[in-house]
């Protein structure tokens, strides 16, 4: 039987792209996307919304980039939804404008996240680095859902992801009164990954993604699924579904590099097939 043909990814120039609210940078298998707009504290736009998904996406299609670090500056990671979009707005407008069916495409990304958090980390902006799959903070970072300030709540998934992260009487102090906390509270909360100085954030969560663009693509990516899949299953449920992805890596190239480059006592060549 002929070898399949693959195709090379051909990895994305992002220079030809016309994006102003977020910047790409790619080194090796690691694609670092800041959010570019310093002088809203990278407030999350409608426009800055659709920029970081298209590029995401596209991240995510190019089978060169194995882990993602997403970040702000040393300011902000980002302080929020735009409010001032949202000031007026009626509930009609925000039904029809249907934001967050962008949000629901970050959560879908396979391609693992790693956000690097400096600065402020609030409302949308804590809500987005939490539908990364990992956080490395800076010391200075503050974090924090103020929604309860302005007279709504968290509607980007805080009431739920970060009850699932720090539990139920934290989730209601954090919420209830929309208090700041630091890189350090987060991390004795079980928010973040690791909180290093600020100025070594990025370097950090590169170096982690680094350790994780290594592996498997495939691997990575249904080791997420699986992850994610334990916060809306059954703990039969989500066995079951993890013992059938694992049964189908046994399928792939890489279980059978991985394993014969283990045997072979060699460092394995993966496809991420
Ligand atoms: N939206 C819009 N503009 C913002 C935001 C924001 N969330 N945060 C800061 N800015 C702007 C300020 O208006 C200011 O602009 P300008 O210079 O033109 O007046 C600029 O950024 C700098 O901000 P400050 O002058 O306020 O800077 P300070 O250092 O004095 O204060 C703070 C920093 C404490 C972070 C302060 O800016 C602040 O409280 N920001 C708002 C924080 C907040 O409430 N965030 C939650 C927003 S609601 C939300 O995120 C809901 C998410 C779910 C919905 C998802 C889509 C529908």
């Amino acid at each position: 039987m002929p070898a399949a043909v693959t195709t090379p990814p051909t990895p994305v120039d992002f220079k030809t792209l016309e994006f102003l609210l977020v910047t790409v940078d790619t080194d090796r298998r690691i694609a670092t996307v800041q959010l570019n707009r310093p002088d809203k504290l990278n407030a999350i736009s409608i426009p800055l919304m659709g920029e970081l998904v298209a590029t995401l996406q596209t991240l995510e299609a190019d089978a060169s980039v194995g882990c993602i670090v997403l970040t702000g500056n040393q300011k902000a990671f980002a302080a929020g939804a735009d409010i001032g979009q949202m000031a007026t707005a009626s509930a009609i407008d925000m039904y029809q404008l249907d934001q967050f069916a962008q949000w629901d495409k970050i959560r879908k990304i396979k391609t693992p996240i790693v956000a690097a958090v400096n600065g402020f980390c609030l409302g949308g902006g804590c809500e987005l680095a939490m539908t990364c799959d990992m956080i490395v903070a800076g010391e200075g970072a503050r974090f924090g859902q103020p929604e309860i300030n302005i007279g709504i709540i968290p509607g980007a998934g805080g009431t739920q992801r970060l009850t699932r992260a720090v539990g139920k009487a934290m989730a209601m102090e954090l919420v209830l009164t929309g208090r700041q906390f630091s890189g350090a509270e987060a991390k004795q909360m079980g928010l973040v990954n690791r909180v290093v100085p600020d100025e070594l954030v990025v370097e950090e969560a590169q170096t982690l993604a680094a350790e994780v663009a290594k592996k498997s693509s495939l691997a990575l990516q249904v080791a997420k699924e699986a992850i994610l899949k334990a916060f809306d299953t059954t703990m039969e449920g989500g066995l079951d579904f993890e013992r059938k992805i694992f049964y189908m890596l046994f399928a792939s190239h890489d279980q059978k590099e991985g394993m014969a480059a283990f045997v072979e006592k060699r460092p394995p060549d993966f496809k991420g097939q």
